[in-house]
């Protein structure tokens, strides 16, 4: 018995005493790692450091709004830079010309300081003869560095269309990208797209106030369409247009589209009506 007390003492004092200096000591902790459970789309080297590029659910860049998460490592500690100030600019290098896309400025992202997030919309798919690549202009540890790095743009794989690139009846070129639902149910889906002006061929500007009208239908099944949707308008604090996707069962939908300019004057798409079974603008999901 008496051994016993004894081990049992020892044993809670060994606990203790580590206990004890873990506590006291932080750069002891583990640190938690802020990109744990995303996805890796790809790892630039360049100047020392290395460029991380995460997503939250995709495996790579599709065509379509792709939320991006970056941190850049200094390559000789292994450590990531606080704080990172970096600017992107996507090329798609065509056959007969070069252009750009939709982005968003790269912000820290809220709680961790290495992190930044923001997206880019891609327009178009790359093939055999035609590509993207993007360039990251970066300051870290008060030094600017840049890189540029050639990058697969693909279809999704489900070959879905979540983004519309059309000329307005006001002979202006919009990009139109589908934000969420991300993962859609049947349910009354928050939906949430993203309206951009095309300025040039490298100056895409947000487009405010206008409005999108939604009619979602089920092709496969007479074209049926479902109760409570509501049409898409703009959001100030989120800078995109929000409505209600209602989808009453699995399969096929098409979200047939009007885009509607601020005083109500229809730019692009089409009533979906007996004669017409579809609008000319439109969004297209599966579940
Ligand atoms: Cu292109």
């Amino acid at each position: 018995m008496k051994t016993i007390n004894f081990f049992l003492i020892i044993f809670i004092a060994v606990i203790g005493l580590s206990s004890c200096s873990s506590d006291g000591d932080d750069s002891s902790k583990i640190e938690e790692n802020p990109m744990d459970g995303y996805n890796l789309l790809t790892n630039i080297e360049a100047n020392g450091h290395s460029l991380e590029l995460y997503s939250e659910g995709r495996t790579g860049f599709t065509t379509g709004y792709n939320e991006i998460f970056i941190r850049i490592k200094n390559n000789a500690d292994n450590n990531y830079y606080a704080h990172p100030e970096i600017t992107w600019m996507p090329v798609m290098h065509m056959m007969g010309m070069n252009h750009s896309c939709p982005i968003s400025e790269l912000s820290i992202s809220d709680g961790y300081n290495t992190v930044a997030k923001g997206y880019i919309v891609f327009q178009m798919p790359g093939n055999a003869d035609e590509f993207w690549d993007i360039t990251f202009t970066y300051k870290v540890g008060g030094q600017e560095f840049s890189v540029t790095e050639t990058i697969d743009v693909t279809a999704p794989s489900n070959g879905k269309q979540t983004v519309a690139t059309f000329m307005g009846s006001d002979d202006v070129r919009y990009v139109l990208a589908m934000v969420e639902p991300t993962y859609p149910e049947v349910a009354v889906n928050d939906i949430r797209a993203q309206l951009f002006k095309m300025e040039s061929m490298v100056n895409f500007t947000l487009v405010e106030d206008y409005t999108v009208t939604l009619d979602p239908r089920m092709p496969g099944m007479g074209n049926h369409s479902s109760p409570n949707n509501e049409d898409l308008t703009f959001d100030a604090a989120s800078k995109s247009y929000k409505g209600k996707l209602s989808l009453t069962m699995t399969g096929y939908w098409k979200l047939n589209l009007k885009l509607l300019n601020s005083t109500g004057e229809v730019l692009k798409g089409e009533d979906v009506t007996e004669e017409n079974d579809a609008s000319s603008l439109y969004f297209e999901l599966e579940l």
